[in-house]
């Protein structure tokens, strides 16, 4: 059964182009019902905690044109300008936290598809948190947690992706847009409907504990099995061969010293 017609858009502004194009017949169950939309934010997962705190529903977004504190991992800047999609995704997912991995997975994989979908193109995942296109982040993803008692919370998913927008002198040669590689505008309203749909469908799996299939299409997409790489993580380094992941969505490595099970880091391929 699906839930089309009830998304509710929350927004301050009385004119702004970007919410009329959200589809507001959404085929999802759970993910979208109400999406709180500015045209100018500090950082769209701050103002999920802040819905949080005011008690929201599963599956609310918050959805931005602009962000003038976007964030990355520990606390990096998120450059977001106008014309790239910038949102978080509020949840209360049922599970431990040692799954949390896997709710980066489900978003990484939401967006692939999507982007497929809406265009040609064939974005890859970087362990743990990007998309890149011909090796250029064009997405990256921040999974936030509060936990209770061995139980999460809440989680945010931010999703920051480089759409239409003009990148920063300083990202150029390490980031890209879908419209660079695409070579056109892309409606934001149509990949972000999708990207919803997409996720819906794998939240509902992870909360079906049906955790194999978000395990095996983050693999294929990632295309990582069997690669050489190096992990940084604060002073700590490792280097191995990843040979795949574990239940819980750690990185399997075959090191020096043994097999290891990798959960936060930044990733570089030999
Ligand atoms: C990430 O962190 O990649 C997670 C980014 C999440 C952004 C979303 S947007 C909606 C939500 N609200 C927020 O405030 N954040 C989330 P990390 O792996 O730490 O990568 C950060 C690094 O990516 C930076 O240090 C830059 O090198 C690079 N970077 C910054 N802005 C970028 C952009 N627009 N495109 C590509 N790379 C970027």
């Amino acid at each position: 059964m699906s839930n089309k017609n009830k998304t509710k858009i929350i927004s301050s502004e009385s004119n702004n182009s970007f919410s009329e194009k959200i589809k507001q017949n959404l085929d999802t169950k759970v993910i979208g019902q109400e999406i709180f939309y500015f045209k100018t934010i500090p950082s769209t997962n701050d103002y999920a905690r802040f819905l949080i705190n005011k008690g929201v529903e599963d599956g609310a977004i918050v959805l931005a044109d602009v962000q003038i504190s976007g964030r990355g991992r520990k606390s990096r800047v998120w450059s977001s300008p106008e014309g790239g999609l910038w949102f978080s995704i509020i949840l209360y997912p049922s599970f431990s936290p040692k799954y949390a991995m896997l709710l980066t997975m489900a978003a990484s994989i939401s967006v692939v598809k999507a982007v497929r979908e809406i265009t040609y193109l064939k974005p890859v995942i970087k362990w743990p948190n990007d998309i890149l296109i011909d090796g250029k982040k064009v997405c990256g993803v921040l999974t936030e947690l509060e936990t209770k008692e061995d139980k999460i919370g809440y989680s945010i998913i931010g999703i920051g992706i480089n759409v239409n927008n003009k990148l920063n002198k300083e990202l150029h040669g390490q980031a890209t847009t879908l419209k660079e590689k695409y070579g056109s505008k892309i409606s934001k309203g149509d990949l972000f409907s999708c990207i919803l749909e997409q996720f819906d469908s794998n939240y509902i799996r992870l909360m079906d504990n049906d955790f194999s299939y978000i395990r095996e299409k983050w693999l294929s997409m990632s295309k990582i099995a069997g690669r050489e790489v190096i992990i940084r993580d604060d002073d700590k380094t490792i280097q191995g061969v990843v040979s795949g992941v574990d239940d819980n969505g750690q990185l399997i490595l075959k090191s020096e010293d043994g097999i290891k099970y990798i959960s936060t880091g930044d990733l570089e391929y030999i």
